[in-house]
């Protein structure tokens, strides 16, 4: 009988993360997330290649952010802090919340009013945060966390915080350790552009090391109404309906561009009504609910596809990184679903009529 435990990612890659025997764990076992086949929806496209999804969703609070959490807060409480602070579209202070709640370490965070999915405002309030909603967007609420932390004894856990980034160039681990190797591409969305530098970090220290034959291609994707990296100027007003990756100024700007040219990959942008295409296409296709902005990587391997992008690739694999669950935006998903439900008297000739039984 198998009684491996997963140990959380801080004691699985111990030796690869910035914590040492007096580091104190936070941990809600984050991480071995599920890499699943998604032959459906290859099939469905046309794509010769082998099409794999890293599941985020499948993390204690529902997204990837609790990686890079779990390094944060340990590190903040190891170094003292008093409370953690950071600003987000909305995952980020789900996790912030659910592990300083267990940390016992305040947490502030700082969101764009009306702007953030409900399931990420219900964590954020269950766990006692100190929640400000400004009547700005998230740049606005970034400036002025980033501002608080230098003048007041309270510890950015943004991904400007380094140790965000440690903790999530772990998923790159995974999937290595699983495929044996680095994939030929890797894809996912790109919002504050934390998530493709930790993922370019992590690949490029398999690397190193020897444990990787290869480096893969980076293909970030943006929503096309906040896709600065691609328009190579912040957005002012960025609009997308993924409210995830509704970011104009990315904090992690250049390393995104350095992840995109160093591994000879591209950063694009897709539409709304492509990250919804893919988006109901994973839950229909694969059974996987995930949440739009995680969409945009299925979205954007679908665009490169159609252009021809992987036509000397057959056979190679690409992963695509779904960053978080679809649970996060219940209105959403009842408003693009493509099924509605039928009103009936408890009744069972009435429900096999309406059935067509
Ligand atoms: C589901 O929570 O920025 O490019 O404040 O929640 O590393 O920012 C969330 C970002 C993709 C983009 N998918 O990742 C926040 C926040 C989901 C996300 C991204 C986010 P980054």
């Amino acid at each position: 009988m198998m009684n491996y435990r997963w140990r959380g990612v801080i004691e699985e890659y111990r030796k690869y993360l910035p914590v040492s025997d007096k580091t104190p764990v936070i941990t809600l076992l984050e991480g071995n997330t599920p890499l699943l086949e998604a032959r459906n929806l290859a099939e469905y496209i046309s794509l010769p290649l082998r099409l794999l999804l890293k599941y985020e969703g499948a993390n204690p609070t529902g997204s990837f952010k609790d990686r890079g959490m779990t390094v944060a807060i340990s590190k903040a409480v190891e170094e003292g802090a008093k409370a953690v602070i950071c600003a987000s579209t909305g995952n980020t202070s789900a996790s912030a919340a659910a592990y300083g709640a267990r940390a016992k370490l305040p947490v502030i965070v700082i969101i764009p009013k009306g702007a953030i999915a409900l399931g990420k405002l219900a964590q954020a309030l269950l766990h006692n945060a100190k929640v400000v909603a400004i009547e700005g967007n998230f740049d606005d609420a970034l400036r002025i966390v980033v501002e608080i932390s230098q003048k007041f004894p309270v510890t950015l856990v943004n991904s400007l915080n380094p140790y965000r980034i440690e903790g999530q160039k772990t998923a790159a681990f995974e999937i290595s350790d699983v495929l044996g190797d680095a994939p030929a591409f890797h894809a996912l969305p790109v919002g504050n552009a934390g998530n493709i530098t930790a993922y370019w970090k992590g690949y490029k220290e398999y690397h190193q090391l020897g444990i990787n034959k290869r480096l893969p291609r980076m293909l970030g994707f943006q929503a096309a109404g906040a896709a600065p990296i691609v328009e190579g100027r912040p957005i002012e007003n960025p609009q997308t309906v993924a409210t995830a990756i509704r970011i104009g100024n990315p904090a992690s700007w250049k390393f995104a561009v350095q992840a995109r040219d160093e591994s000879g990959g591209l950063i694009d942008k897709v539409t709304d009504e492509e990250i919804i295409q893919a988006y109901k296409l994973l839950a229909s296709l694969e059974g996987i609910f995930c949440e739009p902005a995680s969409a945009a990587s299925v979205a954007g391997v679908i665009k490169k596809h159609k252009e021809g992008y992987f036509k000397s690739f057959e056979g190679e694999t690409i992963v695509c990184t779904l960053t978080g669950h679809g649970l996060k935006d219940p209105q959403l998903a009842v408003e693009t679903a493509p099924a509605t439900f039928i009103s009936a008297p408890p009744d069972l000739e009435e429900v096999v009529k309406i059935l067509g039984l």
